[in-house]
């Protein structure tokens, strides 16, 4: 079907010619639409279905997720609601919110109005998206539907490493003699790693509800430099709030590029750090935990060894995950994560005593007082 048919099952009636392709997400294909009689705007996304196998369940939590941030907007009085939660469009014909068509599926979103995206992080928005996320987090704490993993075991550290281990038993691309150093590095800090799946077990860390996908460009802003809203809700599932913590910091506070080969460049930047981790503790407000809120360095750990061991994992598996623009850009991506890791561990003493100071000013349950929640 073409892309106004597709429309038209969800109730919109626009020009073929006038639906465009938008935005440089890597997963789905994004294209807006103007319905010719009302003059609204719509997003319609083709779900990539290969990194989203189940897209019933997907679009199941994304239904449940927005509806309970918009019932928690319209009990703290806001106006404006529309364009500070994603609705997603029913069909004319069922209550899905998906279309298939073939081989491909289609969903359709209420385009958000006169919003701005920012692809450059400052402290400033650091700042806001710190409070973004923790208030994201913070409205879905007490959500009572249960939702499923849209990618499964998707930031699970021990499976993670198990996955690099099959990838170096196999080595199918003949590249593990080029990598021993760096695997033996995160080998050694692999039982650190793998942390919040021990107080998991022990009972000691809870799963919430995450966003899974942190990052600036998944933020809309005002014009006036406020958030608006958060978006790009595919990865939203239950996992350790230091998902969302510690993967917006591995992009947005390392001064190089993710994929940079001048190492020198690769540094952890601790005014985002401080900036970011204010706004969070400011919009989490007292639903963290003890445990949660002192471990948030170790998020940013994480994130980082976790993002090297993807990486690396990918490139001796012949980069079969991540697009790559040249040969041996896995290495290179995975060397510059764990040059960013090592940045991150000689900041440590600092953030550890940032965040107390910072716990004790803005969150409801600072380090040193218990207030389990297990
Ligand atoms: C992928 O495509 P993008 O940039 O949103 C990946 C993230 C990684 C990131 C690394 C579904 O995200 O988990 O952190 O690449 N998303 C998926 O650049 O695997
Ligand atoms: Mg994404």
């Amino acid at each position: 079907m073409e892309k106004d048919g597709i429309l038209r099952c969800f109730g919109i009636v626009a020009e073929e010619c006038g639906i465009l392709p938008v935005g440089n997400g890597h997963i789905n294909d994004t294209f807006k639409a103007v319905d010719s009689r009302t003059g609204r705007s719509y997003i319609l996304q083709r779900i990539n279905h290969n990194v989203f196998r189940d897209v019933d369940l997907l679009q199941e939590n994304i239904g449940k997720v927005t509806a309970h941030i918009r019932r928690k907007l319209e009990a703290s009085g806001e106006t404006d609601i529309d364009r500070k939660v994603l609705t997603l469009v029913k069909r004319g014909d069922s209550e899905k919110t998906y279309l298939q068509d073939g081989d491909s599926y289609w969903r359709v979103e209420l385009m958000i109005t006169d919003a701005e995206t920012r692809e450059s992080v400052t402290q400033e928005n650091a700042r806001h998206a710190g409070v973004a996320f923790g208030r994201f987090q913070e409205m879905l704490s007490d959500m009572p539907d249960v939702i499923g993993e849209s990618i499964p075991d998707f930031h699970n550290m021990e499976l993670r490493l198990l996955q690099l281990d099959e990838a170096v038993k196999a080595d199918v691309a003949g590249r593990l003699g080029t990598v021993r150093e760096l695997l033996y590095e995160l080998r050694k800090r692999a039982e650190h790693a793998c942390l919040a799946e021990r107080l998991y077990r022990e009972g000691r860390l809870s799963k919430r509800i995450c966003h899974c996908d942190t990052k600036v460009s998944n933020m809309l802003f005002d014009s006036n430099g406020s958030v608006l809203c958060v978006i790009d809700l595919d990865t939203v599932m239950p996992s350790f709030v230091f998902s969302d913590f510690g993967d917006f910091l591995r992009t947005a506070a390392n001064n190089g590029d993710e994929d940079d080969r001048d190492l020198d460049r690769v540094e952890f930047d601790m005014d985002i750090y401080r900036a970011f981790t204010e706004g969070y503790l400011e919009g989490a407000g007292g639903f963290l935990t003890e445990t949660e809120i002192a471990n948030l360095p170790y998020a940013a750990e994480r994130f980082a060894y976790m993002q090297a061991v993807r990486f690396l994992t990918d490139y001796l598996n012949g980069d079969t995950y991540y697009r790559i623009s040249y040969p041996d850009h896995n290495l290179v991506r995975a060397r510059a994560q764990f040059k960013l890791l090592q940045s991150i561990e000689g900041c440590l003493p600092e953030m550890a005593e940032l965040t107390d100071r910072l716990a004790s000013k803005y969150a409801a349950c600072p380090p040193g007082k218990s207030m389990p929640r297990m």
